[in-house]
């Protein structure tokens, strides 16, 4: 390598370094000094949580995210996501339910290397027409998935607490998850990837999953999961 090039290699990496510091999307998640009511108003949230931003919503009639936050103190990890969208569809059975109307956040907490990650899915509906929430563990290469929480009952034995709240013209999902439950042991100053999606599926007279599905996402779910943004859990 001549000296030019080692001076711009150099130069790249440490480019790469602080963009890898910086980067735009990380959002730093401040622990939470009281732990909200888990009843589905966010009132409690206001001011003391960091909002997540979505992806644009303005070409869809009736979907916005008005509030997501994602926060946690030294025993749990708390979801809350406010969604303005009319019209709630999803008859999808448990397994499947997050191909319709939900709320989805992915957390990689374990070892990045290991290829998996953490899925909590909460729906406002599904097949069985009642709100449902789901914590699941998949491998990203095998897609395979064991469940670790599926319920529609507001507490459980696993120690998740969550409510839903739905009018004519939003749903808000609440949430409350023990720390164990997710693999997340000393979370003061960890940097979690991660990824937030609302689905919103409006049709069912025709299958306009297949082709198009309307969502918003704090980044790109396609994406592979070392380039995720990260949650970063702050004191
Ligand atoms: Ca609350
Ligand atoms: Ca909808």
């Amino acid at each position: 390598m001549t000296k030019k090039n080692l001076i711009a290699a150099i130069f790249a990496a440490a480019v790469c370094v602080v963009s890898g510091q910086l980067s735009a999307q990380d959002v730093t998640s401040p622990k939470m000094k009281a732990a909200p009511t888990i009843d589905g108003k966010l009132d409690d949230w206001k001011g003391v949580a960091t909002s997540i931003g979505m992806s644009d919503t303005s070409n869809i009639d009736d979907l916005k995210v008005e509030n997501a936050y994602v926060t946690w103190d030294d025993k749990n990890l708390y979801v809350a996501v406010k969604v303005m969208d009319k019209k709630i569809v999803n008859d999808q059975p448990i397994e499947r339910m997050q191909a319709a109307d939900a709320v989805e956040l992915r957390l990689v907490t374990k070892n990045i290397n290991l290829g998996s990650f953490y899925r909590i899915v909460i729906a406002p509906t599904t097949k069985d027409g009642k709100p449902t929430f789901k914590l699941t563990e998949r491998d990203a290469n095998s897609k395979n998935e064991t469940t670790v929480v599926s319920t529609t009952e507001n507490t459980d034995k696993s120690g998740v607490k969550w409510a839903l709240v739905k009018d004519d013209t939003s749903w808000t999902v609440e949430a409350s998850i023990p720390l164990s439950l997710i693999a997340l042991t000393a979370p003061a100053g960890k940097k979690i990837p991660f990824v937030l999606v609302v689905w919103d599926r409006d049709r069912t007279d025709i299958n306009e999953w297949a082709e198009w599905n309307k969502r918003t996402e704090s980044s790109s779910q396609k994406k592979k999961i070392d380039e995720w943004p990260s949650l970063i859990l702050a004191e």
